[in-house]
């Protein structure tokens, strides 16, 4: 596996790419685009770690690219590093505004920039893994409560047709009583695996707490909805945990809610709630809408 980290340079002179290309190809894969409008391309299709970018580029400059790179979800946290023979501090300057973290001029020396480039990688990595820890659920890799809603809320501004799956383990107390804490969390793990492996990655699902999970979807119509959630119900009910050789089984409740014109996320979210209650009430092991 290549574990290489991956830097474009963008750079309209074909020389100073060959130069880049020298100093860094035997520590990074090292990309190179010969305007904005090919970087912007390379940036959508390749996993980029980091940029060098030329500020005098005809078309489009580098202060440009740096905008519309840091105003794309997917590309907005890939640390620039401008690199230029413009030395003025109105030009330095503009390139820190429109989103730059460093500014290096030509001619540079290269353990400079070789320096530089390393923390920033170094930075970027550690800032990658904090936004992970800080959305996460530790135990299943999911999105906690916080991101959840976070992301939620996005999802019930902009899709119409969207719908919430609440998910509560059966039983679970019991399952905790009679295997332990340890098998417990086994299990919650296997659901949230189970659930991901089904649900597209435009779902937004997360672990409310505890035993309780929340699945938000765009989906065709309320029959598909049902279909799928009892889909996750049936894979879940068949799952295979093992504990000391013998096969522990479970199963899940679900509430589904639809999302109406006249809903705030609160009315939209209590629907699929007491439709979870009702799943319970009426015998656990089903679907509710
Ligand atoms: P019901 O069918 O009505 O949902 O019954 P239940 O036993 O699942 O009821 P309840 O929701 O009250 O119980 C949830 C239990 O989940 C209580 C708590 O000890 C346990 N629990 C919460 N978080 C964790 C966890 O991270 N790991 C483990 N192993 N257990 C947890
Ligand atoms: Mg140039
Ligand atoms: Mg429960
Ligand atoms: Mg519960």
């Amino acid at each position: 596996m290549d574990e290489k980290q991956t830097i474009l340079v963008i750079d309209d002179t074909k020389e100073n790419i060959h130069i880049l290309i020298g100093l860094l190809g035997d520590n990074y894969n090292v990309m190179a685009a010969k305007s904005g409008k090919a970087a912007l391309e390379i940036v959508n299709e390749e996993d980029i770690d980091l940029i060098l970018l030329d500020i005098m580029m005809p078309e489009m400059d580098g202060y440009e690219v740096c905008e519309i790179l840091k105003s794309q979800i997917a590309t907005k946290d890939i640390p620039i590093l401008f690199i230029t023979a413009k030395t003025d501090e109105d030009s330095i300057e503009k390139a820190y505004d429109v989103g730059g973290v460093d500014y290096v001029t030509k001619p540079f020396k290269p353990k400079e920039l070789l320096a530089r480039i390393h923390t920033h990688l170094k930075l970027s990595e550690t800032l990658h893994m904090l936004e992970y820890m800080a959305t996460r659920d530790s135990m299943t890799g999911i999105y906690n409560r916080r991101k959840f809603f976070e992301l939620g809320e996005v999802l019930f501004r902009q899709i119409e047709n969207l719908f919430a799956v609440m998910i509560d383990i059966d039983r679970f107390k019991n399952i905790n009583d009679t295997y332990g804490h340890p098998f417990g969390d086994i299990v919650i793990k296997s659901l949230a695996q189970t659930i991901s492996n089904l649900i597209p990655d435009t779902a937004v699902f997360g672990r409310l707490g505890g035993e309780e999970f929340m699945i938000l979807l765009e989906n065709g119509s309320l029959d598909e909805m049902k279909e799928k959630a009892e889909e996750i119900r049936v894979a879940i009910e068949n799952l295979e945990n093992m504990y000391e050789g013998s096969v522990v089984k479970f199963t899940v409740s679900s509430g589904i809610a639809q999302k109406y014109p006249s809903d705030t996320i609160d009315t939209f979210l209590k629907r699929a709630d007491e439709a979870l209650y009702d799943a319970k009430e009426t015998g656990r092991n089903r679907v509710c809408f």
